[in-house]
C-alpha cells in the first residue's frame, strides 16, 4: 500500500510537528526577537529575515518539515488604498474557466482537482531547464505576504493577501538566456479533474499567458502559493499561479505547470479567443474602455461600491517606466 504524506506547507500550522515548527519562519522570527539576537544580525528588513532564514537553516528532521511556510512575514511595502477584501468573498466569487463560468459556484466545482503531488517545469531558453517538485521548489525561495489589489477586466475589484515569492526570485535561480525575451506560463490540463474543461471543450485548453521578461522582473510580479496565511485554495489557483496588481486579472495564471522562457511574443489564451478586447499587455487603464463597457470606474466586492479605476491599478509608480513609448 502506497501511504502519501501530505506536504506540510499545505497542512495548518497546528498540525505541525515541533521540528516544522521550528523551520517555520514566523516561529523562528519570534525566537529571534525575543533576544538580542535581531540587533545582532542584522535583522532589519524582510528580505534580511529571508536571507537568515535560509543560512541557518538546518537538515530538517523530515523533508516536509522545511516547507511549512505558513503563516509568512507581512511585506510591510506594499499598501492599500481599501480594507482587505472578506475572505469568503475572495475564495467564492472566482474567475477560473476550467471549472466553469459562475463565479460563485466555482468554489464547488474543484473537489476532483488533486494538486498534489505538483511539479513545474521550466524550460526553453535558460540556463538550468528542470521539472521542479513545488515542494522543492518553494525551499529555494523567498517567501512574504504581501496585500495587493486585484482587478478583473469585468471591472470588479477586491483587494487580497498573497502568500508567495517574487517570480524574480525564481529567474534569477533559473538564469534565462540573453536572447530570452518573453516567459510563456501554461495552466494544468486535466479534463477529467475540471468540469468546466469538459462541458466547454472549444476552449483551446490548457490556459495559456505570457508576460515580456522585463515585466515578470518587475518586483511587483508574485508567484502565489497561499491566501490568508493558508496554503492556497483550489479554486484560487491551487498550488501555484501568479499575482500581477497593474494588469487585468487574466494575465495572472492559475495552476500553474509549465514556465517557458522565449524570443519571441507568446500568444495568451483571452487574445486568441477574441483579439479586439483582450491585448497581450492588458494593463489596467480607465482611459481604454472594454469594447463592450467602460474601464473608467470599478466596483468592490462584495457590497458593489464604485470607485474610479487608476492607471497601472494604482501602480504607476512601481511599472510606468516598463511603457515608457
Ligand atoms: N488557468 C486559469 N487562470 C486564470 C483564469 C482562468 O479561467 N483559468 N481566470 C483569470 C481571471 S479572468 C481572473 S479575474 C483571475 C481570478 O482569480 P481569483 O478567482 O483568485 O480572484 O484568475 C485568472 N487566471
Ligand atoms: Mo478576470
Amino acid at each position: 500500500m502506497l501511504i502519501r504524506t501530505p506536504p506540510l506547507w499545505q497542512i495548518p500550522e497546528s498540525a505541525a510537528t515541533p521540528e516544522a515548527v521550528y523551520y517555520n519562519r514566523r516561529a523562528f522570527l519570534r525566537q529571534l526577537g525575543k533576544g538580542a539576537a535581531a540587533a545582532t544580525l542584522g535583522l532589519s528588513g524582510l528580505g534580511n529575515a529571508a536571507e537568515v532564514f535560509a543560512a541557518s537553516r538546518q537538515p530538517a528532521a523530515t523533508d516536509a518539515a522545511a516547507k511549512n511556510i505558513f503563516p509568512a512575514p507581512r511585506n510591510a511595502k506594499y499598501v492599500l488604498d481599501r480594507p482587505v477584501t472578506e475572505e469568503h468573498a475572495v475564495t467564492h466569487y472566482n474567475n477560473f474557466y476550467e471549472f466553469g463560468t459562475d463565479k460563485q459556484e466555482v468554489a464547488n466545482m474543484v473537489s476532483a482537482f488533486k494538486t498534489q503531488p505538483w511539479s513545474v517545469a521550466v524550460t526553453g531558453l535558460v540556463a538550468q531547464p528542470k521539472t521542479y517538485d513545488l515542494d522543492d521548489l518553494v525551499r529555494l525561495l523567498p517567501i512574504e505576504e504581501r496585500l495587493y489589489r486585484h482587478r478583473c477586466v469585468e471591472a470588479w475589484a477586491m483587494a487580497v493577501p498573497w502568500t508567495g515569492f517574487p517570480l524574480k526570485a525564481l529567474i534569477d535561480l533559473v538564469q534565462p538566456l540573453s536572447n530570452a525575451k518573453y516567459m510563456r506560463m501554461i495552466s494544468f490540463n486535466k479534463p477529467a479533474e475540471a468540469p468546466g474543461m469538459r462541458s466547454q471543450s472549444w476552449y483551446a485548453w490548457p490556459y495559456y499567458e505570457g508576460l515580456r521578461l522585463d515585466e515578470a522582473m518587475n518586483e511587483l510580479a508574485f508567484l502565489v502559493l497561499g491566501l490568508y496565511g493558508k496554503p492556497l485554495p483550489k479554486q484560487n489557483g491551487a498550488p501555484i499561479r501568479l499575482a500581477l496588481p497593474w494588469k487585468y486579472g487574466y494575465k495572472s495564471i492559475k495552476s500553474i505547470v509549465q514556465m517557458e522562457f522565449t524570443d519571441k511574443q507568446p500568444r495568451t489564451f483571452w487574445n486568441d479567443i477574441a483579439p479586439l478586447e483582450y491585448d497581450f499587455i492588458s494593463n489596467v487603464n480607465p482611459k481604454v474602455p472594454h469594447p463592450r463597457w467602460s474601464q473608467a470606474t470599478e466596483q468592490l466586492i462584495p457590497g458593489g461600491e464604485r470607485r474610479a479605476t487608476l492607471l497601472y491599478n494604482g501602480y504607476a509608480e512601481y511599472v510606468a517606466h516598463l511603457y515608457k513609448a
